[in-house]
C-alpha cells in the first residue's frame, strides 16, 4: 500500500531494491510453502505474518517507538530477550538468510565469509531490511571470528552498534564473564530506553519469554508423532517468526496449533504417510528466508522432525527460572539459562552431540543431515566428530556444505535423495 511505501522510504530503504527483494520474496514462499500437501490451518496465521513481514510487522514497530518504547536488532540467541523487554523495548532478530548485494559485500568481506555473515551486510548496503532501520540498537557479539571481525566493518554502516564480548568456555570465570556482559547490557538498555529494570518488570519479561519458548516446546513434542503432524518446513517457519513477532501474539499462535495438531494426533492423520523417513537437521541457523535444505529433503520424501539449531532447538530449550527476589536474582537465573547454549563457538563443546544424540532418540528419527555453511569453521569443524559418533552408533548421517546460492542445489538435491533412499 501506499502507506508502506511511504513509510519504507520515510526508513531510508532504497524502493526499488526492496519491491524486488519482496518480489522474490513472495514468490519463493508461494512456491515453497503454499504448495506444501495437508497445512494445519493454523499456519495460515504465519502466512499472513510472512505476507507482513516487512509491512504490518514494521508499522507495529513505528508505532512502538512513536509511543516511546524503543527497538532492538540482534544477530545471536545469546542476547537475552527477558533484559530487553524489562527495560520498555523490544527484539527483534536480524540475522537474514538470503544474499543481497554481493558486490557491494564482497568490497567489505573477504569472499570466504560465511553466507549469513554477507547477509547482513547485504541488507544493509542494499538498504531493503527496514527491521535494521528501525532499530535504536543494534548488538553485534564476539562469537565467531568472522562476526567478531566483521562487526568492526559493521560499526562503519550503522551508528548505533553495541557489541556484547562472550564467553568461549563454560568454566566459571566463562559464567562470571557472561553474568558482567549481562549487566553491562542492562545498563545499556535503561540508558537507551530511560526505564529502570525492576524485579517486576523483569519478572514479568522472563514469564513472557517462557511463555513463548513453552509453546515452542510443546510444539516440538507433538513432532514425535507418527505420521508426523506439521511439515519441517513450516516448523521451521515458526521458529523463525519466533525472532520477529509480537512476543504474546506469536505464543498464542504457536499454542492454537498445537491445539489442531493434538486432533491430528488422535486421528492419526499427517502431512506424510506412516513410518515415513524421518530427520534431524543440525548445525547452522536457517534464517529467513534461508529455506533450501528443508525444501529439498522434503521433496525428496523426508520429514524433518527436529532442528537442533538457533533457529530451533539450540535458541529455544530450556525455560529461565522465574524465581528470585532481586534483580541481581533473576539475572543469575538469566546468566544461567543461556551458558547452556552449545553454540559450537564453545570448546569443548560436549553438550552439543548429547543434544543431538538426545533429539535423535526423542523425535524417533532415522538419520541426521549436518547443514553447515561453508567457510563456517565452527560448525565445519564440529561436523566431522559428530558424524564419527554417529556412525559407530549407526546412526546415517549427511554431512552438507552450502551457502545461500541456488548453484548446488542439482547436487544438493542428488545427494540427499540418495540418502532419504537408504533411510
Ligand atoms: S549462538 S550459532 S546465533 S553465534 S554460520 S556467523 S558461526 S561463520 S551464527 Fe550463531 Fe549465536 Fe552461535 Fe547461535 Fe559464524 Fe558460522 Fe557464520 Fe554463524
Amino acid at each position: 500500500s501506499d502507506d508502506y511505501r511511504s513509510m519504507w522510504a520515510d526508513l531510508g530503504l532504497d524502493l526499488a531494491a526492496h519491491d524486488m527483494l519482496l518480489g522474490v520474496l513472495g514468490e519463493a514462499y508461494g512456491k515453497m510453502y503454499l504448495t506444501q500437501a495437508n497445512r494445519p490451518a493454523g499456519m495460515s496465521y504465519f502466512d499472513f505474518v510472512m505476507s507482513e513481514v516487512h509491512g504490518l510487522r514494521i508499522k507495529e514497530l513505528i508505532d512502538e517507538k512513536k509511543a516511546g518504547r524503543k527497538i532492538i536488532g540482534s544477530y545471536c540467541v545469546f542476547v537475552p530477550e527477558e533484559i530487553v523487554l524489562a527495560a520498555n523495548a523490544t527484539l527483534v532478530g536480524l540475522c537474514s538468510g538470503a544474499d543481497f548485494a554481493m558486490e557491494e559485500v564482497e568490497r567489505l568481506l573477504p569472499r570466504n565469509t560465511c553466507a549469513l555473515i554477507k547477509s547482513a551486510f547485504g541488507f544493509k548496503l542494499g538498504k531493503v531490511c527496514p527491521y535494521l532501520e528501525s532499530a535504536d540498537m543494534i548488538v553485534g557479539e564476539n562469537t565467531c571470528d568472522g562476526k567478531k571481525k566483521a562487526y568492526e566493518s559493521l560499526a562503519q554502516l550503522v551508528d548505533n552498534l553495541y557489541v556484547m564480548d562472550l564467553p568461549q568456555v563454560k568454566s566459571d570465570k566463562g559464567r562470571d564473564l557472561l553474568k558482567a556482559e549481562y549487566q553491562r547490557f542492562q545498563k545499556a538498555v535503561e540508558e537507551l530506553t530511560g526505564s529502570p529494570i525492576t524485579v517486576a518488570s523483569l519478572q514479568q519479561a522472563i514469564r513472557t519469554v517462557n511463555a513463548k519458548r513453552a509453546a515452542i516446546h510443546r510444539l516440538s513434542t507433538l513432532r514425535k508423532a507418527d505420521p508426523a503432524p506439521i511439515s519441517g518446513m513450516d516448523a521451521l517457519l515458526v521458529n523463525q517468526v519466533f525472532f520477529y513477532d509480537n512476543p504474546a501474539r506469536f505464543t498464542d499462535a504457536v499454542n492454537k496449533i498445537c491445539d489442531e495438531l493434538e486432533q491430528r494426533m488422535k486421528a492419526k492423520s499427517g502431512v506424510f504417510p506412516t513410518k515415513n523417513p524421518r530427520v534431524i537437521v543440525a548445525g547452522c541457523p536457517q534464517a529467513v528466508p534461508n529455506w533450501k535444505l528443508p525444501m529439498l529433503v522434503e521433496t525428496a520424501g523426508a520429514v524433518i522432525v527436529g532442528e537442533e539449531s538457533c533457529v530451533g532447538e539450540r535458541g529455544t530449550r530450556n525455560l529461565t527460572d522465574e524465581a528470585g527476589n532481586s534483580v541481581d536474582e533473576l539475572l543469575d537465573n538469566i546468566v544461567d539459562r543461556y551458558f547452556q547454549i552449545d553454540c559450537a563457538i564453545f570448546t569443548p563443546n560436549r553438550d552439543r552431540l548429547h543434544h543431538i544424540l538426545e533429539m535423535i532418540e526423542k523425535y524417533q528419527a532415522d538419520g541426521v543431515i549436518h547443514y553447515g555453511l561453508q567457510f563456517c569453521q565452527p560448525y565445519l569443524m564440529e561436523a566431522l566428530p559428530i558424524e564419527k559418533v554417529l556412525a559407530e552408533k549407526g546412526v546415517p548421517c549427511l554431512r552438507i556444505e552450502t551457502d545461500y546460492s541456488m548453484e548446488d542445489i542439482g547436487q544438493l538435491k542428488t545427494r540427499i535423495e540418495a540418502f532419504v533412499e537408504q533411510l
